[in-house]
């Protein structure tokens, strides 16, 4: 993939969201997300039938905005609507086995170690998302905020390996985390929650 594409990846699922979700997605994809990652996860999550057509739903805004959509977790879901790729968690990966079901699609990895990003490189991962930076409210099970660090080491040692940065990211924290090497911000609450989505995203693309 294109590492200019990671530049503002818009992650949502319903239970972000107070406000109809797709119209905050349609929102993101009109003010220029580059990505976008359904992330359907917490309690009142959809399940089944309802997450099948929510999904659907998300993609369909996508496509016609022509912004890839990846699914958080669930292969099957990906696999069943056809997404244009997945993003998986350390918990959840098979690397070699996923590609093969998803040969052509985009499979993005959370990695927040040397060792991880190696083992995710050489899996031949599309991207990395590196996390949290800062403190995050969106992920009941994050790890302890860790800062720029591993991230301008990661970009060090992988100097054209796409990378994106996530976790507690606004506008303001933006520009740090690009100088660190990040190619962009991965973004929940920011976008969910603001009363202004156009401006947030230009603010985010500066
Ligand atoms: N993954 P917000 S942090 C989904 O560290 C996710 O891997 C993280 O949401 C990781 O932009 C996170 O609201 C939540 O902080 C990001």
């Amino acid at each position: 993939m294109k590492r200019e594409e990671l530049a503002v990846y818009f992650i949502m699922g319903t239970v972000n969201c107070q406000r109809d979700p797709l119209v905050i997605l349609e929102e993101a994809l009109q003010a220029g997300v580059t990505i976008f990652q359904l992330r359907e996860k917490g309690e009142g999550a959809l399940e089944g039938e309802a997450l099948l057509e929510f999904a659907k739903r998300c993609q369909a805004l996508c496509r016609t905005y022509n912004v890839p959509f990846i699914v958080n977790d669930n292969i099957e879901l990906a696999l069943a609507i056809d997404a244009d790729g997945v993003h998986v968690g350390q918990d959840d990966i098979e690397l070699g086995k996923i590609r093969q079901q998803l040969a052509n699609k985009i499979i993005g990895v959370s990695v927040h170690n040397a060792a991880e990003m190696q083992l995710a490189v050489a899996g031949e991962a599309d991207y990395v998302g590196i996390g949290p930076i800062f403190a995050t409210a969106s992920k009941a099970d994050a790890k302890e905020p860790a800062g720029v660090t591993f991230l301008a080491e990661a970009r060090a040692t992988y100097p054209e390996f796409p990378i994106v940065a996530i976790g507690g990211i606004t506008p303001e924290r933006t520009a740090q985390v690009l100088a660190a090497g990040a190619d962009g911000v991965a973004v929940i609450s920011a976008i969910c929650q603001s009363a202004n989505i156009a401006q947030t995203i230009k603010d985010f693309k500066q």
